[in-house]
């Protein structure tokens, strides 16, 4: 039996990373009669039909007066507001994901409307692949004029760049994305206190950020600079090369067999397929116009698909351990009746700095730390050994922030401890959080949370002999936003840390 466990201790997963991440040209294997197939930028050449529909595109929206409804500035305004706050497009909840899709799928409308080019189809951006930014989008001109998909002030030349393997590899993405079975889990979880179909819901976050989202969705975002960390996002060309890309990564995961509700409760279900993204979309001539996910789950019936879909792995999904993390998720930081192993699910005041990382270690009873070892030992056909997260939940993030750092039990912690130090777990990133102010400041964003799966990182210590001690302890670092100077506005306090053995 191979469920998602094995194949975590056996790294089966890097086999089918090799079948399915390698870019693949050409419009040859799917083409049908209408359905358009999305293509990677990579080696496309500056003048390939698709990024030119896509530069002119951006050109004649820019070019447009942008109090139109069809304009470069309006667009961007149904996801949010440079210096301002998001308007519809929900982060950190369960929406992520189908909010994103259609939103893409707006812009692509627009420009197959606006450039008659009716089999235009929105390239992505690999940056497993391809780890700096796609020249089509930092050369300054294009044939001897203005590069429409230039924006200056970007920030490509800091230490994100190239992006790192930590954040986005292919055997990373194996491992923490694609082994991942249920939907939640991959995909960010729902706010726990959503009862109701109330709209309100898609924009309130409050659900907790796995990796995909938490680590490259918004660590690229973050790390472009410029409109790319703001609420203002769309107004960078490149987001849709980004968002296209995690289009991508959730029809691949479905491609390999996972569901998107079947393991759900039919209530969930029903909050998450029939919730109404009532007008938060444009179309082509400037109507509003309405999406539910339940009609967003499949590409090739909304008349697109990408090249090289897997086909499905047979990988079993563990109901049992997808339940408790979920209800461990759903529980808050005070509940305490779980039939779960948790540690140190009291509330935390501390914070996380620059100068003082947050540390948070516990005492493994003995058939616990038997448990934990067990990763390193075990044979891979069995399937019943332990998986070790953590869970830090709803983070005061300073305006200074960028990102948090997670460690485990590293004797000695900096802002430049390398990513590729034996005890690093995860890095989580935020994007910029204007606090609201007053009535009027539009909606409030619940504070983050995230889950970290320590399983590799406590696995390869152990197998390291760096497992010293009986102590796991988590620690956190924060990391400044590019141009920010450590004080007062570079601390995190999350409201809890747990350690979680499923
Ligand atoms: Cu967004």
């Amino acid at each position: 039996m191979v469920t998602r466990r094995t194949i975590l201790k056996a790294s089966l997963a890097l086999g089918a990373a090799a079948v399915f991440s390698g870019a693949i040209g050409g419009l040859s294997a799917f083409a049908q009669n209408t359905l358009r197939v999305r293509r990677s930028l990579h080696n496309m050449a500056l003048n390939d039909p698709d990024l030119s529909a896509y530069r002119d595109f951006v050109g004649i929206m820019q070019a447009k007066n942008q109090k139109d409804p069809v304009s470069w500035l309006q667009y961007s305004l149904m996801h949010g507001a440079y210096n301002g706050n998001y308007r519809y497009c929900p982060h950190g909840d369960w929406y992520f994901l189908p909010w994103h899709r259609e939103f893409v799928m707006m812009y692509e409308n627009a420009v197959i409307a606006l450039t008659g080019k009716k089999d235009f189809a929105m390239p992505y951006w690999d940056w497993s692949i391809d780890r700096v930014m796609p020249k089509a989008f930092t050369d300054q001109s294009y044939g001897g004029k203005p590069n429409p998909l230039y924006v200056s002030g970007r920030t490509l030349n800091t230490p994100n760049w190239p992006l790192p393997d930590a954040w986005v590899a292919p055997d990373v993405l194996a491992r923490k994305v694609y082994a991942e079975t249920n939907f939640q889990l991959f995909g960010t979880s729902k706010n726990p206190n959503q009862h109701n179909l109330d709209m309100s819901w898609v924009v309130k976050g409050g659900g907790t950020q796995g990796f995909l989202e938490g680590t490259p969705h918004n660590l690229i975002h973050n790390s472009i600079g410029a409109f790319m960390p703001t609420a203002g996002s769309p107004r960078d060309p490149i987001f849709m090369m980004h968002h296209s890309n995690i289009d991508r990564i959730w029809a691949v995961w479905n491609a390999l067999g996972r569901s998107n509700t079947a393991d759900m409760t039919p209530s969930d279900r029903n909050l998450w397929l029939n919730m109404n993204f009532k007008n938060n979309y444009l179309s082509p001539t400037g109507q509003l116009y309405s999406a539910y996910p339940r009609d967003l789950q499949d590409t090739k019936a909304l008349g697109y698909t990408y090249p090289g879909l897997p086909t499905p792995d047979n990988l079993l999904s563990d109901p049992v351990r997808d339940a408790r993390l979920l209800s461990l998720l759903a529980a808050g930081s005070t509940s305490d009746t779980l039939e779960v192993l948790r540690v140190l699910p009291a509330a935390n005041k501390d914070a996380a700095t620059l100068k003082a990382p947050l540390v948070k270690s516990v005492r493994f009873s003995a058939s616990l730390k038997n448990q934990v070892m067990a990763q390193a030992t075990e044979s891979a056909t069995q399937s019943d050994a332990a998986e070790v997260f953590a869970i830090i939940r709803d983070m005061a993030v300073g305006p200074d922030v960028s990102s948090v750092r997670v460690f485990v039990n590293a004797p000695a912690l900096s802002a430049t401890t390398p990513l590729d130090s034996a005890h690093f777990a995860g890095e989580i990133g935020f994007l910029a959080h204007p606090e609201a102010e007053g009535e009027h400041a539009g909606h409030q964003k619940t504070p983050p949370s995230a889950l970290i799966e320590l399983t590799d990182t406590v696995r390869d210590l152990a197998k390291r002999g760096l497992l010293t001690t009986d102590n796991i302890s988590v620690q956190l670092v924060p990391v400044l936003r590019e141009g920010a100077k450590d004080g007062a506005g570079a601390t995190i306090i999350p409201a809890s840390i747990e350690i979680v053995v499923v």
